[in-house]
């Protein structure tokens, strides 16, 4: 769990969340994508010196957790504690995601609140009771529409199937309560059009746009052929239909109905996190029921694309059997935050292979950036005794340096920070760490160092070669204590054992304290810092598993 910065109490936090993930499996890739990009975004605001509200959490409700828990014999409750306990928060834990609260829909202060919420609708003669017949698919806990169903083949010959988990739909007949949804439609598109940057990326906001210009169906916010989920407050005999239930934790999570105070001062969320599977729901029921109630609607929805494997998306109903910790256990756990965001156009769908990830952590990683860390270590060791010089002899190749930077600065923090442009925004920083290469390179401090070090080559060491090497050498070691806190939003071990063997905090602070405003100014890190050789940041990968 993270802090928030005391000096930026009362302001309103820039309020980030993930879909609350159902728990009726362990968590995947696809999960851990998305949670991956909000902790980076959240932690990329922090250093803004924002004040930050990060959220996730799980959706524990629905018929789907309920067969799970009678598929392995126990109650829904027990199941859903036994998941969230033993699998989703230790992999968060594991993936150093920090988030601030983590909601589970089970939990008292979110049923109440979501009961009172139901019961404002109802009152406001938003809700009615009527029929509905359709195709039904348990794994999206949603009603279909004949026209998007596939034909099933095979073992489902015969049978219609939901097209996205490609498993067959069951007719449901049902007398329930409905919220007016179809009146909502004008005023949704009205507000898409006053806020354009609402739905993200641009795809998601067009599909949105036409599906809410067809016309839309008044909703079916109740169940009355199960009980596993949150009674609808005036008739016993239905519970709230799950996805009701599950978009409502955004605001019972900071304090609806509950804490007046907190409520104002993060409400309403800055960033919603989904994938595009839960689009519509965010994007069109979530501002309806919000409008219906008078709260103000969030600031915007974004949609990740899939995450796929060989072209076949990653999901509980069609695995590929690689869990995030068997790529922790190759790559670390700092290589696979960096890698999905990096290597995948964020909004888009993008396939993963380890042999992508292994040539990306090779060159990127290992050779680029690590080795550049222990190149400047070593030679500050060891012509330097680890005592961080001064610069007294800079010019235009430094001047290099330092644009590229405030390059590097400026184009991360508006991709990352504002537009969710994260392999943008990492590449911004790698094109710089290129540009340290390049300037060791062509510099050569090691050649500097044969005239720079009495007895190395000549007789004495030239004033003039000291004064260089030592100014390589601070530019190298200065370059990196910006990298340093770039990244460490996106890799936040690695950053700090960069920072430690840098000898930055005594002079600068903790890491995580680091503004990005204040990472391109130059000649943060003091002369006579001190420096050390550091720990190896990427290690050779061992031979991958051949199983
Ligand atoms: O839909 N690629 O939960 P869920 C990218 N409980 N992202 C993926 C992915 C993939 N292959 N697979 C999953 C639910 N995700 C509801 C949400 S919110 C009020 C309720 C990510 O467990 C992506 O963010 O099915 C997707 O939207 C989410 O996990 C779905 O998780």
């Amino acid at each position: 769990m993270a802090a928030t910065g005391e000096e930026q109490q009362g302001t309103k936090a820039f309020y980030v969340s993930t879909p609350i993930y159902y728990v009726n499996d362990a968590p995947h890739l696809g999960h851990a994508y998305t949670t991956v990009a909000g902790d980076v975004l959240t932690r990329w605001h922090r250093q803004r010196g924002e004040k930050v509200w990060y959220l996730t959490g799980t959706d524990e409700h629905g018929q789907k957790i309920m067969r799970t828990a009678e598929a392995h014999g126990v109650t829904p409750q027990e199941w859903c504690d036994k998941l969230v306990e033993e699998a989703w928060k230790p992999l968060w834990e594991h993936l150093e995601i920090a988030n601030d609260d983590f909601i589970r829909t089970t939990e008292k202060r979110h049923t109440d609140r979501v009961q009172e919420f139901v019961q404002d609708l109802y009152d406001k003669g938003e809700i009615y009771r009527g029929g509905y017949e359709g195709p039904y698919c348990v794994g999206c806990e949603e009603y279909k529409t004949p026209g998007e169903l596939l034909d099933g083949e095979g073992e489902y010959a015969g049978l219609k199937l939901c097209p996205i988990h490609k498993t067959p739909v069951e007719m449901l007949k049902e007398e329930n309560y409905f919220f007016k949804l179809s009146e909502y439609g004008p005023k949704l598109l009205e507000f898409y059009e006053a806020n354009p940057g609402f739905v993200q990326p641009e795809s998601a906001r067009n599909e949105v746009l036409s599906f809410v210009r067809q016309g839309l169906n008044d909703l079916s916010i109740s169940r009355s052929t199960f009980d596993w989920g949150v009674r609808v407050p005036w008739d016993d005999n239905h519970v709230i239909y799950v996805w009701i239930d599950a978009l409502l934790n955004y605001a019972t999570a900071v304090g609806y109905g509950a804490d007046e105070q907190k409520f104002a001062g993060t409400w309403p969320a800055d960033v919603h996190l989904v994938g595009k599977d839960i689009l519509r729901f965010h994007a069109v029921i979530w501002p309806a029921m919000l409008m219906a109630n008078g709260l103000p609607l969030p600031g915007k929805v974004f949609a990740n694309g899939w995450l796929m494997v060989g072209g076949e998306k990653m999901s509980k109903s069609n695995l590929t059997g690689i869990k995030p910790q068997d790529l922790t256990d190759h790559f670390g756990v700092d290589a696979y935050r960096w890698y999905f965001l990096r290597a995948i156009q964020y909004g888009q769908d993008g396939s993963f292979s380890w042999e992508d990830f292994t040539h990306r952590y090779t060159s990127e990683l290992a050779n680029d950036f690590g080795n550049l860390a222990s190149r400047v270590g070593a030679m500050t060791v060891k012509y330097f005794d680890g005592d961080l010089p001064a610069a007294p002899a800079a010019g235009p190749a430094e001047q290099v340096i330092v644009d590229g930077l405030a390059h590097a600065t400026a184009e991360a923090d508006r991709r990352i920070g504002d537009e969710l442009d994260f392999a943008g925004g990492i590449a911004a920083v790698f094109d710089f760490i290129k540009k340290v290469n390049l300037y060791l390179t062509e510099q050569e401090p090691w050649k500097v160092a044969k005239a720079a070090i009495p007895g190395a080559a000549d007789a004495a060491g030239s004033p003039e070669a000291q004064a260089r090497l030592a100014t390589i050498l601070y530019t190298a070691a200065e370059a990196l204590r910006a990298v340093a806190v770039l990244l460490h939003p996106v890799m936040p071990a690695t950053s700090q054992q960069l920072w430690t063997s840098l000898g930055a905090e005594p002079a600068l602070g903790p890491l995580a304290d680091q503004r990005i405003a204040e990472a391109a100014e130059w000649g943060r890190l003091p002369a006579g810092a001190r420096v050390t050789k550091g720990a190896i940041l990427f290690p050779r990968l061992e031979d991958p598993k051949t199983d």
